[in-house]
């Protein structure tokens, strides 16, 4: 076993932080670090929070980390940026507003960016979860700020995605139109405090009969004040509810297994084209690249041909 495969297992923060920064790096001993954290992993309550820029997660985070430490609850939080290249201690104002849970060993904040790759990330983040996960965090938060796919993707590892949404700020149409309000499983009406409540809940309560739910769970809408920590306890609520459901259902598991399955198919994928490009590397299907370079081939017929010889081979 890998050492820091057995510091993170022993809970050693600094081993999962350093196997953090291999899985942004790309650092090949992270492949066996994961390979050997996996069977210890799918403990941890995953949760996602997404949203606008400034609709208030990091606050709600910090406001959960604080209620859920007053309970002993472990928390680990993954803050997502896919407009950021930056990543670990550069996106300050999450360090800062959440700073005052540093000395606690039950809480771990990280950061990550893009690194200038947005495929990556979901993957990076994936990955970073399952580090947490073994490390004994009982409940990880990913925290993504709104971007369309790359945070649809990303929301795709958790067991439950929160929407955060503000009044007047007419984020509702927009989340309908990437496709946000689809996997949402509760929704956070943060700045509670602010005018256009109720037409915001109207419109949130609209926008959910026009995408139709699984008949069995309704989303419900949570109002939360997360800088005066008002509705924290109604939120952790809903999503242990929520979690009730997932797992009275049945549709918790079938969630985790179809993400495993993606992940294989990614994984599959990842494989076949890296040793594919090997190949060509070494000088496979020259002949092939040539007939469509002088458009004598389509690609679609090259691309055909040169998997079937490769899977021949
Ligand atoms: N009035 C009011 N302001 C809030 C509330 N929650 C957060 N804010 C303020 O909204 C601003 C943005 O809060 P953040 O928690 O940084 O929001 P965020 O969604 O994490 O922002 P990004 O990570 O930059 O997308 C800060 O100035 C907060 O103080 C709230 O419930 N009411
Ligand atoms: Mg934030």
């Amino acid at each position: 076993m890998h050492p820091i495969t057995k510091r993170i297992l022993a809970g050693d923060v600094r081993a999962a932080a350093r196997a953090i920064t291999w899985i942004e790096d790309g650092f090949p001993e992270k492949g066996q670090v994961l390979q050997e954290i996996f069977p210890h992993t799918g403990k941890a309550r995953l949760i996602g929070l997404t949203g606008s820029p400034g609709a208030g997660k990091s606050s709600l985070v910090d406001a959960l980390i604080t209620y859920l430490r007053s309970q002993q609850i472990s928390v680990g939080v993954i803050a997502v940026d896919p407009t950021s290249p930056f990543t670990g201690g550069a996106l300050l104002g999450d360090r800062i507003r959440m700073q005052h849970h540093a000395p606690d060993r039950g809480v771990f904040i990280r950061s990550m960016g893009t690194r200038g790759n947005l495929g990556g990330l979901s993957r990076n983040t994936k990955e970073a979860v399952r580090v947490l996960d073994a490390y004994g965090c009982e409940v990880i938060i990913v925290e993504t700020v709104g971007v369309g796919q790359s945070e649809l993707d990303i929301m795709k590892i958790v067991d439950t995605v929160a929407v955060v949404l503000n009044p007047g700020s007419g984020d509702t149409v927009q989340a309908f139109k990437a496709g946000i309000m689809e996997i949402a499983d509760l929704f956070v009406i943060n700045k509670a405090d602010l005018p256009g409540l109720d037409k915001l809940l109207t419109e949130i309560e609209q926008m959910i009969e026009i995408v139709k739910h699984d008949a069995s769970w309704q989303p419900p809408l949570i109002r939360t004040i997360a800088t005066d920590r008002v509705g924290i306890p109604d939120l952790w609520q809903a999503i242990l509810a929520h979690e009730r459901f997932l797992m009275e259902s049945g549709e918790g598991e079938k969630r985790r297994s179809y993400h495993l399955h993606e992940e294989v198919i990614e994984l599959v994928n990842q494989n076949l084209s890296r040793v594919m490009l090997q190949r060509m590397e070494q000088g496979a299907f020259a002949d092939e690249l040539v007939e469509v370079a002088n458009r004598r081939v389509d690609p679609y017929h090259a691309a055909e041909k040169m998997v079937r010889i490769f899977l021949q081979r």
